[in-house]
């Protein structure tokens, strides 16, 4: 496995150089935050972001994410020319030798979340949804800044945006996903780019959109429309766990094993309600997701891909990105790590 942390690029206020004295992170996951969404990435300014990446002793691992245009997932005429930007941004990515592409096909709104600094009794903040909060949101009226925006829109653009998906169901988005795939992934796959679809975060529909990334049936649709090892799976444990339906690791297990899981978010969350729940640390105990088991099927599959410690809380004062500090991301990385040298070592030694 590699082991990776999330990087803003420049603008992160969180050097490489610290990145870089966390031991056992050899990857960086980054993106470039400047090119207009549906446009090409040029070549020249990844270049320069994987230059910058290994000039601090780090490899540019993965490219999280190359935003998908909404006219691509509402199926509009305009698509095929975005779609072939999209296949170009592959091409530029894959000639410098960066494998990993995480993407996503939420409409309109990537993750999402109502409370971004939700305090813990260790005064400790962390990242929190709650559905009747959620619902109290008129996004016709209300002002709204949400955090996993790609694009901050003015009122009236969100206001046409929430239109045109009037008229896209799940069905019609699935088809719309189907038309993206049978494009791309043969670019990526002549590229050497594996590309990794995020889940829906959270995996339920939110403002009445379409969401469709959100359980093992739409796993089992996803891989099959485009049989390719390119076509693969971002597997966010924090994504999919307040799922409580789900099994985490016997999918980590079926679709890791078909080798169509090249990167996995790894995070811990606490359900507080069928369709509530807030993020933790990272370690089992905390939360509902039993990481011990996760890493054990990954060191079972014999697991190659990318990881990266999701969202941590925010401890030790720190300011920053929520979600993206350094301190309990770092800790996160520690956790895992010794999670999988003692796994590892113990499976060996039977
Ligand atoms: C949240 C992230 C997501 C992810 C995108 C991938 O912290 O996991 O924003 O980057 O959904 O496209």
């Amino acid at each position: 496995m590699i082991m990776t942390f999330r990087w803003y690029g420049v603008d992160d206020p969180i050097p490489l150089k610290y990145i870089r004295q966390i031991p056992r992170v050899s990857g960086i996951v980054s993106a470039l935050y400047d090119v207009p969404i549906g446009d090409v990435w040029p070549l020249e300014k990844l270049k320069l972001l994987q230059k910058n990446i290994e000039a601090a002793g780090l490899k540019l691992s993965v490219i999280e994410s190359i935003p998908v245009h909404e006219d691509i997932k509402l199926g509009r005429s305009n698509r095929d020319e975005l779609i072939e930007n999209y296949c170009q941004s592959i091409r530029n990515m894959g000639s410098l030798g960066i494998e990993i592409l995480c993407y996503n096909f939420m409409p309109v709104f990537d993750w999402t979340r109502t409370d971004l600094a939700m305090e813990h009794s260790d005064g400790s903040t962390c990242l929190c949804y709650n559905q009747e909060e959620l619902k109290k949101i008129d996004l016709r009226k209300d002002s709204l800044e949400l955090p996993g925006w790609a694009t901050n829109y003015t009122k009236k653009e969100l206001e046409v945006l929430l239109d045109a998906y009037l008229e896209v169901d799940d069905d019609a988005l699935w088809a719309n996903l189907e038309y993206f795939l049978k494009r791309v992934i043969p670019v990526a796959e002549e590229s050497g780019v594996k590309m990794g679809i995020h889940p829906d975060d959270p995996p339920w529909s939110i403002f009445n959109l379409p969401r469709i990334i959100t359980d093992e049936a739409a796993l089992d649709r996803f891989i099959h429309i485009v049989e390719s090892s390119s076509n693969g799976i971002t597997f966010c444990t924090g994504s999919f766990g307040p799922n409580s339906k789900m099994d985490l690791v016997k999918c980590i297990r079926k679709y890791g094993a078909m080798g169509r899981i090249p990167f996995t978010h790894l995070r811990n969350i606490k359900r507080t309600g069928e369709y509530s729940f807030h993020e933790v640390e990272h370690p089992t105990e905390f939360g509902d997701i039993n990481m011990y088991e996760v890493i054990k099927a990954y060191i079972e599959i014999g697991f190659t891909g990318a990881i990266r410690p999701d969202h941590g809380r925010m401890i030790w004062d720190e300011k920053g990105r929520p979600g993206y500090g350094l301190y309990d991301r770092a800790l996160g990385v520690m956790y895992l790590t010794g999670l999988w040298e003692g796994i590892q070592k113990t499976l060996q030694n039977k």
